[in-house]
């Protein structure tokens, strides 16, 4: 176990949602097929999120903390394993930059401070990592404006809509009233599904059948603001960065955004899947360019070994990273937490409930 974060206090038993383990419910991927949002009664005992978020980043555990408990179990430690290291951390998806500043570090505190251990070799990692990704850790403060306004920006299956769905119980969950703008008006399927999240969640959606997007956001402020709604969810459709036609009509819902509400949007959430690994740093810097990124949401870190990529953004395009989501289920997006992902990166299997 890591000393270093024992230390300074563990939040895991906390769950940031305020939402117990009995409260939440396992619910599928598309509200649209689903009967009812409720788990059932002989439905397994859900994990509070701490342990979700570990079972979550299991993949990634075992690319980083699998591979050095391999490296360490068979030998001391000498250059060929920091060479090792070295590739268990590109495989990872943490990228060039961020592996050689780690081992680096990780070479001088071995000679500086004798570190002879695999844990002592772990802690530092860890330590390091941590210094990597804390940056990132700032959550959404959305109580300075009313409408608070919050587009979503992503390629197509990076997990906007899905995300919305769970970011309406987030902010319900806090007490705000929610509104979503079913900006997706290329896919009737987008809108239904939209309006499924809105339904189980009693959210009012704006759509429009067909339509502009840009309209249907400029509708959405609208009715957000006469009817003293705190945040809005606007949706938009799945764009490549190199469509460059579609990239100039999402510039077109932002600036309609900003003459219905000066000031707004207040946040433009960039949604990348993590199974992309090193390609999300492609798209932060092009979504940026074209509608100014002002945060992250990183999806899907469950399916994939490739959490590393957290680390390779905070060095090479920094945004803040509002939330992670590991998980198809409603509560399983929560606002990042730089500690409490390390931690779930290195500890040994069994540590958490
Ligand atoms: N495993 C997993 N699946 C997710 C996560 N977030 C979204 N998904 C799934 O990704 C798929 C695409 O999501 P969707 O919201 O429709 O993407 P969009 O095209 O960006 O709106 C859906 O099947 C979601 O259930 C996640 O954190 N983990
Ligand atoms: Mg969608």
């Amino acid at each position: 176990m890591l000393g270093f974060f024992k230390k300074s206090g563990r939040r895991d038993a906390v769950d940031p949602a305020g939402v117990s383990p009995d409260e939440t419910s396992a619910v599928p991927s598309d509200p649209g097929n689903s009967a009812s949002g409720a788990a059932s009664a002989d439905a397994p005992r859900r994990l509070s999120w701490a342990g979700r978020l570990k079972a979550g980043l299991a993949r990634t555990r075992q690319q980083l903390g699998g591979g050095l408990a391999n490296l360490f179990g068979r030998r001391k430690i000498d250059e060929n394993l920091l060479e090792e290291l070295e590739s268990t951390l590109l495989m990872a998806d943490c990228g060039v930059e961020v592996t050689q500043h780690l081992i680096g570090e990780l070479r001088a505190r071995w000679k500086a401070e004798r570190l002879e251990t695999a844990s002592q070799l772990q802690q530092t990692l860890a330590e390091g990592l941590l210094g990597i990704v804390a940056p990132l850790e700032a959550e959404l403060e959305t109580s300075g404006h009313k409408p608070y306004i919050i587009m979503l920006a992503g390629v197509n299956g990076s997990g906007k809509t899905t995300s919305i769905g769970k970011l309406a119980k987030y902010f319900q969950s806090q007490g705000k009233s929610v509104l979503l703008a079913a900006g997706d008006t290329f896919r009737a399927a987008a809108r239904e599904q939209l309006m499924a999240w809105g339904e189980r969640n009693g959210v009012t959606v704006i759509a429009q059948e067909g339509g502009d997007a840009a309209a249907v956001v400029f509708d959405a402020v609208n009715a957000a603001r006469a009817r003293g709604i705190d945040i809005v969810l606007a949706d938009t459709a799945g764009r490549l960065p190199t469509q460059l036609h579609l990239m100039e009509e999402i510039a077109k819902v932002r600036r309609v955004i900003a003459k219905a509400e000066p000031g707004g949007p207040h946040e433009v959430m960039l949604v990348l899947d993590a199974n992309i690994g090193q390609n999300a740093l492609a798209q932060v810097k092009s979504f940026d360019a074209a509608v100014g990124v002002t945060g992250l949401v990183l999806t899907k870190l469950d399916g994939t070994a490739k959490g590393g990529v957290v680390a390779a953004i905070a060095r090479q395009c920094p945004k803040p990273l509002r939330f992670i989501g590991v998980g198809e289920a409603i509560d399983d997006l929560q606002p990042f937490r730089a500690r409490e992902f390390v931690e779930a990166l290195f500890e040994a299997a069994g540590e958490t409930a």
